[in-house]
């Protein structure tokens, strides 16, 4: 069977969460880069939608890192680390409601760092807007963690996954101090060293575009 494939980059956080999710899965996926601003054609064939990360397995395309994750919890061949939580399982709503969390505070990075671009867009109420409701997801969800986790104690799923994604890169650039949300930065801590984690972290520096500070 050919090898699995990921599209996207690897500053991508949902790119990202894609390629944890092969790994946690059991799967050596290969991350087929693609300059998607350079030759958007190209994505636009492999995702109508234009967006990073698509999968290709099996003759399948899966667009999505929260359906890719899905897809690979259902595949037949993968051979799930044994701390990964099933989307599933008993804490089924709660992963639901942290994983969109997660999931909205990594799309407003992407807005506000869009905006960015040149010729780039420094005021607008938009703007304003999701730099608000970024402040507002991290202080929600740093609550969410207040016991010491995102969903449950001493397991590792979706959830964990996006809100690592999107707060490495919010932290890289420097647009948010993590120890001002303290208990997100005990599982960034925690789960730093995780192969999955470790292996797939992107290159994220202050002067990259995206640094709306949160204050
Ligand atoms: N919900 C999607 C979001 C994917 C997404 O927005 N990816 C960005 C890259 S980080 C993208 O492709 N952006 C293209 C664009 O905005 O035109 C997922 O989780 O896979």
């Amino acid at each position: 069977m050919a090898r699995m494939k990921i599209y996207g980059t690897p500053t991508s956080p949902p790119t990202r969460v894609a390629r944890i999710a092969a790994m946690e899965f059991g799967h050596d996926a290969e991350l087929c880069q693609m300059a998607w601003r350079v030759t958007p054609d190209e994505l636009y064939k492999l995702n109508p939608a234009g967006r990073v990360p698509a999968l290709e397995h099996d003759g399948n395309t899966i667009y999505d890192s929260r359906v890719i994750w899905l897809y690979l919890e259902h595949l037949g061949d993968s051979r799930p680390n044994e701390s990964i939580r099933s989307l599933s399982g008993p804490d089924c709503w709660r992963e639901a409601n942290a994983a969109t969390l997660c999931y909205e505070l990594l799309m407003t990075g992407m807005v506000i760092r869009g905006m960015e671009e040149e010729p780039p867009i420094t005021e607008h109420p938009y703007l304003a807007r999701c730099a608000e409701r970024r402040l507002n997801l991290l202080r929600a969800l740093d609550n969410m963690a207040c016991q010491g986790w995102l969903v449950e104690p001493a397991t590792f799923g979706l959830a964990d996954a996006v809100m690592i994604c999107a707060t490495d890169a919010l932290v890289g650039r420097e647009v948010i101090n993590i120890y001002d949300y303290p208990h997100l930065a005990g599982i960034r801590m925690r789960y730093q060293t995780r192969k999955s984690i470790a292996v797939t972290l992107g290159e994220y520096y202050p002067d990259q575009k995206g640094g709306v500070p949160v204050h």
